[in-house]
């Protein structure tokens, strides 16, 4: 495990408050360094600005990673309810799944503010490419019992080579976690992913506080999981926003549907109705709910993941 100790990239992390400086400290004394520089995130350091030009570089973690310091996440999220709520949603208890099934209960938005707790760990900071999913089937021949639309995007199960650098998308959530467990990680919690994405100031786009398109993927299909630095999250992760949906735990079961919470949006927009998911680059105020049904159904053009790992 490699582990990288750069002191002055705590530059990025950063802070305003006395026990956001005791998570620089804490992320140093992880690393085996010190706290030097403790900046406002929102003005990113030399050092950030640096490996956002180059597009290279790592913060405190394991290759490819980076390190999360743990604490209190306040989860301001708001989604439409679909066929109950995604829990904790105050009124909206489990049980009472067939009170919401039709009219205004069905289309309402739920909005939440409630706070977890978690320990610190390391993120990817890029969503899993087809390139590691690769990785990962050669060295296990992993080939999940339902198969259907199972990396559709690979012609006759070959990696189109021009997309070896893109997210991996047709994966479902057993397919996800099982690359996880083989790379020695498991799939985010979703605070964990609210976490890395809006960092210790909940920002509301992981870059700051309004929408910018130049920052996200707007085009028509993937890119590739590092590129548009300049929209990496406070931590240093790309693509929170948008590119594709990522997975999260756990996954919901209700009694009536099985579901899972989904972040971030993707670079597809549907048009002409009303939609289960919403469509486009999401900020980190909205998730959503996407009901499971199937495996063939829901592997999605449009839903990949990134990993974490404890520390
Ligand atoms: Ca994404």
């Amino acid at each position: 495990m490699t582990v990288y100790a750069k002191v002055d990239s705590l530059g990025c992390i950063v802070l305003g408050s006395s026990a956001l400086a005791e998570r620089a400290t804490w992320v140093a004394e992880v690393a085996g360094g010190s706290a030097q520089s403790v900046r406002d995130v929102r003005e990113p350091s030399s050092a950030l600005a640096e490996r956002a030009r180059t597009g290279s570089g790592l913060l405190f973690g394991v290759e490819g990673m980076v390190l999360i310091p743990g604490g209190k996440v306040r989860m301001r999220l708001t989604h439409q309810r679909r066929e109950c709520g995604c829990y904790p949603d105050p009124g909206t208890p489990p049980e009472a799944w067939n009170k919401f099934l039709t009219g205004e209960n069905f289309h309402l938005d739920l909005s939440h503010d409630f706070e977890v707790e978690v320990k610190p760990f390391f993120i990817d900071e890029a969503e899993v490419t087809n390139a590691e999913f690769k990785q990962f089937l050669d060295a296990t021949g992993y080939r999940p019992k339902q198969a259907e639309n199972f990396l559709k995007h690979w012609p006759g199960g070959e990696m189109p080579v021009e997309l070896a650098e893109h997210p991996v998308v047709y994966v479902d959530l057993e397919d996800a976690r099982t690359y996880a467990a083989w790379a020695g990680k498991r799939l985010p919690a979703e605070a964990e992913w609210h976490l890395a994405a809006s960092g210790p100031d909940g920002l509301p786009w992981p870059w700051g506080n309004d929408f910018e398109a130049a920052r996200v993927n707007t085009g028509a299909g993937t890119m590739p999981a590092r590129s548009l630095p300049e929209g990496r999250s406070p931590f240093g992760c790309y693509h929170l926003c948008g590119n594709v949906w990522e997975w999260t735990e756990p996954r919901y079961d209700d009694g009536h549907t099985r579901f899972v919470m989904l972040r971030g949006g993707s670079f597809y927009k549907a048009e002409g109705s009303g939609w289960y998911t919403p469509g486009g680059p999401q900020p980190n105020t909205s998730h959503t709910k996407f009901l499971l049904m199937w495996p063939g159904l829901d592997r999605c053009g449009t839903i990949g993941f990134r990993c974490v790992r404890d520390t």
